[in-house]
């Protein structure tokens, strides 16, 4: 009886986690699409602002890029085995993952240089910090997205 009961419990939490793990796949495209999503909000007027097309404000612009240096964080862990179809992410970030990581690993300290350098105020310093993180994003685009 014991045996029937642990079978049954143990058939059921397997049935479970079937369903569970379709549904976790769906949730982890789209936590890190929503994670990239903001990402482009946070990040787009930044260019903007080192472009001219608006107004520099040095609160604004570091208040952008804590908050873009704390979404840095939290992408990757949206790319959960099998979820690259009917995404733009490449099967090659699961055949690469240590190179895919490491791309994030730079992201997050350049982003974070960001941070530093926007409290200063300085052009010179901001600039080229900023020109850092939009490599680091498109060199993860080249390597990684589907165009
Ligand atoms: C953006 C955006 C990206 C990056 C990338 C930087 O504004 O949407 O994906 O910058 O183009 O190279």
């Amino acid at each position: 009886m014991k045996k029937l009961l642990a079978a049954s419990v143990a058939g059921a939490l397997m049935m479970g986690s079937l369903n569970v793990q379709a549904a976790d796949v769906e949730d982890a495209v789209e936590h890190r699409q929503g994670i990239f999503s903001a990402m482009k909000w946070y990040f787009a007027p930044m260019g903007a602002m080192i472009k001219g097309e608006i107004d520099y404000d040095q609160a604004e612009f570091t208040r952008r890029a804590e908050l873009l240096s704390a979404l840095t964080h939290m992408a990757e862990e949206g790319f959960v085995a099998n979820s690259a179809e009917g995404t733009e992410a490449k099967p090659e970030i699961w055949e690469n993952m240590d190179k895919f990581s490491g791309g994030f690993d730079q992201l997050q300290s350049n982003a974070a240089a960001l941070v530093e350098a926007s409290k200063s105020g300085d052009m010179g310093m901001i600039k080229p910090a900023f020109g850092e993180v939009a490599k680091t994003c498109k060199g993860c685009h080249d390597n990684f997205r589907e165009d």
